[in-house]
């Protein structure tokens, strides 16, 4: 085991142990993917197909993965460095295709793995034990990012409530499009700021609060703008009390895969990897159609003068 004892990530993996068990998820249609970073382990302990890709990379990987084969549950793992530094480029692109991935961000406040300097999500000014002088960077609001990015599920959990983390886990599984999951995560190592005591006095739930309610009932862009605001406007709130629980959920907005579907109907349901590609001489078999249909966006077409 590579995690220090206490590690934010036993939480998790408790927390996905239990939510993959009683989603019964299949390990043979299920894929982890991580990227490099202490969280980057996590799918080598599921016993679920796992990828252990690149720092930064994971959600490029997860998004091969998913557009190639939709009928497959695509999980990405990764650490707040990994995801929202050198990753924050995929990180949005996959908001705004609100494919069916989810991403679940192991939140520490630091690079944990390469021994604690500050990850985008600590604040400026704050000096952990691994910092020889104060962040001098403004931290990103993931909550925001993820909204502004067009995610259709955002949410956040803490490690430590992790029969609460369990639920979100199963909430963000089972939606339809992109899926954003923060999760505060003490690092006892290198953040001795966030620490389980800080959050334990901090965090609440947003469901306990009269009236909150973050789902879009219908696709009406009035309904969608007013949830939206309200979850940015709760993801400002850091101090004293940060709220854990659904920030948006938006379950109806049409996915990527149904945007494929309409233009290759039997994308769903008989997905490339299940196609033949070659006929029984050998040669290859190309569907120009198809291709076409599917890829056409991408041909460039020139005018000559
Ligand atoms: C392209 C590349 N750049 C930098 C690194 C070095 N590196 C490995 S893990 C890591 C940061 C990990 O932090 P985070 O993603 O927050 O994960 P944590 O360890 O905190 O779970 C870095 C910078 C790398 N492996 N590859
Ligand atoms: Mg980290």
């Amino acid at each position: 085991m590579d995690w220090c004892p206490a590690c934010g990530n036993f939480g998790i993996s408790a927390a996905i142990y239990k939510a993959y068990a009683e989603l019964n998820l299949n390990p043979n249609k299920t894929v982890i993917v991580s990227g490099i970073g202490c969280s980057g382990k996590t799918p080598h302990f599921v016993k679920i197909n796992g990828v252990h890709t690149l720092h930064g990379r994971s959600i490029a990987f997860a998004t091969g993965i998913k557009v190639a084969n939709p009928q497959l549950k695509v999980i990405v793992h990764g650490g707040d460095g990994d995801l929202l530094g050198i990753g924050a480029g995929h990180f949005v692109a996959l908001g705004r295709r609100n494919l069916g991935v989810t991403v679940i961000m192991h939140d520490n406040g630091v690079y944990g793995l390469t021994k604690g300097q500050a990850s985008p999500t600590l604040k400026k000014g704050l000096k952990t034990k691994s910092l020889a002088e104060p962040n001098m960077f403004n931290a990103v609001n993931p909550i925001a990012l993820a909204l502004a990015a067009g995610y259709t599920f955002v949410a956040r959990g803490y490690s430590m409530l992790s029969e609460h983390l369990k639920d979100l886990i199963k909430a963000a599984i089972t939606h339809r499009g992109s899926a954003f999951l923060d999760v505060l995560q003490p690092c006892v190592t290198y953040n001795d700021i966030h620490t389980a005591e800080y959050y334990r006095k901090r965090v609440y739930n947003l469901s306990s609060q009269p009236g909150w309610d973050p789902v879009v009932r219908e696709q009406k862009e009035e309904e969608v703008e007013k949830k939206a605001l309200q979850a940015w406007q709760r993801s400002l709130e850091w101090g004293d009390k940060i709220p854990i629980g659904i920030f948006y959920h938006n379950p109806n907005a049409p996915t990527l895969e149904d945007t494929l579907n309409e233009r290759l109907p039997s994308y769903k349901e008989k997905p490339l990897p299940q196609q033949a590609i070659s006929g029984e001489d050998g040669a290859p078999i190309v569907d120009q159609t198809a291709f076409k249909k599917l890829f056409g966006d991408f041909i460039v077409r020139v005018k000559r003068v």
